[in-house]
């Protein structure tokens, strides 16, 4: 959020010494969350609306030795299992959610995490450049919703 003032302004001073095609770029994190680690990954979860096109590129914080991105796939036989890929596209207009059964940053080797506990994660976009946010640690129950069951 400091990030994003940041930029702001500094988009807001060149508007002033330049023309009006000048177009404000605005990118934020909804409800980040991270499920209570099982074992030693956890995964992370947020919703991206942004007003330009922008690609999710990667993350990193200190209570992980890595970040990853991962996408949930689907098997014909009903498995589940995860794939890393390279980056998450976000539109304007489109919000980039993040979710459990779908797409999700683990947290590989986490340290433990209690429930309530909040982390530092910073987000590495193509445009917007790093982004921190504050994740709380959540119930991984709480975080399954309509996929619990399966
Ligand atoms: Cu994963």
């Amino acid at each position: 959020m400091r990030r994003l003032a940041l930029v702001c302004a500094a988009l807001a001073l060149g508007a002033c010494a330049m023309s009006a095609e000048v177009s404000v770029s605005e990118l934020t994190i909804a409800e980040p969350r991270i499920g209570a680690p099982v074992g030693d990954n956890a995964a992370m979860y947020f919703t991206v609306t942004s007003s330009e096109e922008d690609r999710l590129v990667g993350a990193h914080t200190d209570a992980a030795a890595r970040a990853e991105l991962h996408e949930t796939v689907h098997g014909d036989d009903g498995t589940m299992g995860m794939r890393q890929v390279e980056a998450f596209t976000v539109s304007p207009g489109e919000d980039l959610v993040l979710e459990p059964g779908g797409l999700h940053i683990m947290l590989i080797d986490v340290e433990r995490l209690s429930v309530g506990e909040t982390v530092t994660v910073t987000l590495e976009f193509e445009q917007a450049g790093e982004i921190e946010v504050e994740a709380e640690v959540v119930d991984l129950a709480d975080t399954m919703g309509e996929h619990h069951g399966h």
